[in-house]
């Protein structure tokens, strides 16, 4: 039940772009309900679904699962659940989604010339076989029907973060969030990885490095998404690693204005279940990193 490098494990590199294949077809892995459509893309519609729904309703900030506390548990229940279902395609009980350590990538002379990207690897997405069915509107911001290939922009705009940069965040922040839990004045990892705040603007700056359909709220159409969260968490989970008594906030004392985003409210969810942030905290339930020491050396 490990999560392994996507750049120096080729196994689980091979297994994750083989799940992905098989997922995205609407013949093996039908979305009930949508003629023509994968539960692959029923993860797009996730994600731009929780990116449109304003916590609370009366500002543009914060959303269900983004500039706010919600954001580290939210995407690690989205991974999760992708990760079911990669699962039950490539039929392997032990499968885990790999990471893209970015931070590795950040020390190459020309980042865009990194192994991920090569025609065995992530390359061949942006070929004619991987079609975007689900696109962000960029003049509405609905989601709309489209059938054409994924769009990147490798390196055209941001910069992928430093390690030295990661391991200071993960050191000097000590508490988990904090008022107003908002994307413009809160101090603490949850808002610093986010990369609303701070010097390498972590997961905002890899969105944007990558470009194209991952800078919309669609960003799942590219299977990067994922390696790229996955990394994210690994952050979180060193980071709960080095701060063990620092817990996830806020708690139930919150206001309502907080909903979604409080311990034990409900993360935003297209099934049926119910799961909360506290439910996310302890992950090794789910899986545990091949390594995080990377992250949490001086
Ligand atoms: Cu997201």
């Amino acid at each position: 039940m490990i999560r392994r490098n996507f750049r120096t494990d080729a196994a689980a590199a091979q297994t994750f772009i083989d799940g992905v294949k098989r997922l995205k077809d609407p013949a093996q892995f039908p979305w009930p309900g949508r003629d023509d459509l994968s539960m692959y893309d029923m993860f797009v519609f996730w994600h731009h679904q929780s990116m449109m729904m304003m916590t609370p309703p009366d500002q543009s900030d914060r959303n269900a699962a983004h500039s706010g506390p919600a954001f580290l548990p939210w995407h690690r229940y989205f991974l999760i659940t992708l990760e079911g279902f990669l699962r039950q395609a490539v039929d392997d009980t032990n499968f885990r989604i790999p990471y893209w350590d970015w931070n590795a990538d950040a020390e190459l002379p020309d980042p865009v010339t990194s192994p991920v990207w090569s025609n065995a690897n992530l390359g061949q997405f942006a070929g004619a076989d991987w079609r975007v069915r689900l696109e962000m509107s960029l003049s509405t911001g609905d989601l709309q029907i489209v059938d054409r290939p994924l769009e990147r922009a490798l390196g055209q705009g941001g910069r992928l973060p430093t390690r030295d940069g990661v391991r200071t965040v993960i050191r000097n922040q000590t508490a988990y969030d904090s008022p107003p839990f908002d994307s413009f004045s809160s101090d603490g990892v949850r808002n610093h990885v986010e990369g609303w705040i701070g010097r390498e603007r972590i997961h905002n700056n890899v969105h944007v490095w990558v470009g194209g359909d991952m800078s919309l709220s669609s960003s799942p159409n590219d299977p990067v998404f994922f390696l790229h969260h996955c990394n994210v968490d690994r952050i979180w989970a060193a980071w709960q690693e080095e701060h063990p008594n620092s817990a996830y906030q806020p708690d139930m004392t919150a206001p309502d204005t907080l909903q979604f985003h409080r311990i034990d409210d409900a993360l935003y969810s297209v099934f049926e279940d119910t799961v909360t942030p506290r439910e996310m905290v302890d992950y090794k339930r789910y899986y545990e990193y091949d390594t995080i020491s990377d992250l949490t050396e001086p």
